[in-house]
């Protein structure tokens, strides 16, 4: 039988023994949560206006499963509002990193501003924003869109001399006004064609990137101009397969009676391309999720990272054997 103060004694160690495990252990869970620590990234998705937007997103969620990357995607459904909306709950989430494609490009410093306080980097995808405040943004991953203009410009005056024309008139239906795309690809186009006086731009009219806009511009620009259209230049896919179908009821052969040119590559703008409706399609390539998640990746871990990742893209046209054209997977 133990005297009382043997006793004493004993169960005195095992509560310090259960102190020190229960400390031990508080500190090994936070020890195994900073070294197995997730990254969390919300990124704000400008919508799904076309078949390069639904790339664009199905490669970053994609990317972010390949990497392990915890990812909070929302779809803004095309409003900026809804970005700042989507950007403040990330704030408030304490995320990691803080991406999103800006719809146009003013109106963020407010909310960009916010995330700066709160410490979270934050990185442009696809397209960029027009600010005066200084370190908003961490990085611009997409594509360079006046090289994307100046291709198409360069592409129409080989056009143009292959065919002999002396007169080249151009419509032009352009992206989401105010959007990067649509302001660098229209100054790219202008400034490749600047010095050819055979080229006439008769109108630049907003299409914002949809199809159904498109055709509507298109009908437009055809009651205005009829015959007197050479070229259609349109800012993407989705816009050019909305026109197709309204040169046709008017009576042209797109590809043949108007030349015609677009942006994005995505599959249906390439078939249509092999049966020579389209002639030209410049690249531009949603798959930015890679660059993304390495980019979040070096920021977690307190690493530099370019400020600028600009994809390669190409040309595809009628000066090549469409059927050489890889699948394009968006
Ligand atoms: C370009 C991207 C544009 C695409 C359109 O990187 O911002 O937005 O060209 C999309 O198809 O709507």
């Amino acid at each position: 039988m133990l005297n009382k103060n043997a006793a004493k004694k004993i169960i005195s160690a095992f509560l310090s023994l259960m102190t020190i495990a229960v400390m031990t252990a508080g500190c090994q869970k936070s020890n195994e949560e900073q070294n197995n620590e997730e990254l969390l990234i919300g990124f704000s998705q400008i919508g799904s206006e076309s078949a390069w937007r639904i790339g664009n997103t199905k490669d970053i969620e994609e990317q972010a499963q390949n990497y392990g990357v915890d990812l909070m995607l929302e779809n803004a459904n095309q409003k900026q509002e809804n970005q700042i909306a989507a950007i403040r709950r990330f704030i408030a989430y304490k995320v990691d990193v803080i991406a999103f494609s800006p719809i146009v490009e003013d109106g963020w410093d407010n909310v960009l501003t916010e995330a700066k306080d709160a410490g979270i980097p934050v990185i442009l995808v696809d397209r960029d924003i027009s600010t005066d405040k200084e370190d908003l943004t961490t990085c611009l991953i997409g594509a360079d869109f006046y090289k994307e203009g100046v291709m198409a410009g360069e592409y129409l005056i080989r056009k143009a001399d292959a065919l002999g024309l002396d007169h080249v008139n151009i419509v032009e239906i352009t992206g989401t006004e105010n959007s990067t795309p649509m302001r660098q690809r229209q100054a790219g186009f202008a400034d490749a064609i600047a010095n050819d006086d055979r080229m006439t731009i008769l109108e630049s009219i907003d299409g914002d990137f949809l199809t159904s806009r498109g055709a509507e511009c298109m009908r437009y620009l055809l009651e205005t101009y009829g015959d007197d259209i050479d070229v259609v230049y349109s800012h993407n896919d989705e816009m050019t397969l909305g026109a197709l179908p309204e040169i046709e009821k008017a009576g042209f052969a797109p590809g043949k009676d108007i030349i015609i040119i677009s942006i994005d590559g995505g599959q249906e703008a390439i078939d249509v391309l092999k049966e020579g409706k389209i002639n030209c399609v410049v690249e531009c390539t949603p798959k930015l999720g890679k660059e993304l998640m390495e980019t979040a990746i070096k920021l977690k871990a307190g690493e530099q990272v370019d400020p600028l990742i600009h994809p390669i893209e190409q040309v595809f046209s009628d000066e090549m054997n469409p059927e050489d054209i890889a699948p394009r997977g968006y």
